[in-house]
């Protein structure tokens, strides 16, 4: 299995490379490369981030650098088949990462893995890519390589030959909503707009825009928050 790891910390990767990964890779059970974003900042001073479109607090991590970055690792090969590479975006707002996932991904060939900053990454590379979004826990963390390193974990153990025989077969998993989607500069990248209600101007409609964003997030990917939020908006209401 390869695992291709895009970030912008490489060092802290350090941390798993004196693990068991460290003896898979050794005995070439398991490839994985670690990628730095800004090496493909077509930026001058090597940005990778932005103001996020329709106001609110902290940056966005732009298109350019991680476009190119993730074109760079894709085959061709990869880019007409979808099903040769899954692409994974550690994200607050993905699915809980459960062993069924992990099982499932321990079955690929190769995996690349995002790994956010900030507010996270701007919503046309996640669309463009149809990337799975996963997360550890409902937890905002300060960036995504440390999930990235609870996944590369979860999942190596389930390559063949990683773990000894057998290992593995008897182990036993606010306001309430998924964020809206986030966007930031360019407005268009590769004919991939951003939505216009963000241009409006009128920060009621933009609130109310993603209010509804969050709801029809959560409702598709956490209908259990998304339960626990209705019924706390019934007992308010009382
Ligand atoms: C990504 C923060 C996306 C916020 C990030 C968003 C986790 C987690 C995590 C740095 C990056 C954070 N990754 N499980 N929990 N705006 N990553 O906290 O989409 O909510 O996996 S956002």
């Amino acid at each position: 299995m390869k695992i291709d790891i895009l970030t912008l910390f490489l060092e802290m990767f350090d941390a798993i490379n004196n693990s068991i990964l460290e003896r898979a890779v050794k005995n070439k059970l398991l490839e994985i490369n670690y990628i730095n974003i800004r090496d493909f900042s077509k930026d001058k001073h090597k940005k990778v981030d932005d103001t996020p479109f329709g106001g609110g607090a902290g940056m966005v991590m732009t298109c350019q650098p991680l476009f190119d970055a993730i074109n760079s690792i894709l085959t061709e090969e990869e880019k007409q088949n979808k099903d040769l590479c899954q692409i994974i975006y550690m994200s607050p707002k993905g699915e809980r990462l459960e062993q069924k996932i992990v099982t499932n991904l321990a079955k690929l060939e190769h995996l690349i893995i995002v790994c956010g900053h900030y507010e996270g990454i701007d919503q046309r590379v996640i669309d463009h890519f149809d990337m799975q979004e996963i997360s550890i826990g409902d937890y905002v963390l300060t960036g995504g390589e440390l999930p990235a390193m609870v996944l590369c974990d979860a999942v190596a153990r389930y390559v063949e030959g990683v773990l000894s025989e057998g290992s593995t077969e008897e182990e036993s998993f606010s306001n309430g909503l998924l964020e809206y989607p986030q966007y930031t500069k360019p407005r268009a990248y590769n004919g991939l707009v951003v939505p216009e209600i963000l241009f409006g101007g009128n920060h009621q409609e933009i609130a109310n825009w993603q209010h509804q964003e969050s709801l029809k997030l959560t409702r598709k990917r956490r209908p259990d928050l998304y339960r626990k939020y209705q019924k706390s908006l019934k007992n308010s209401k009382k």
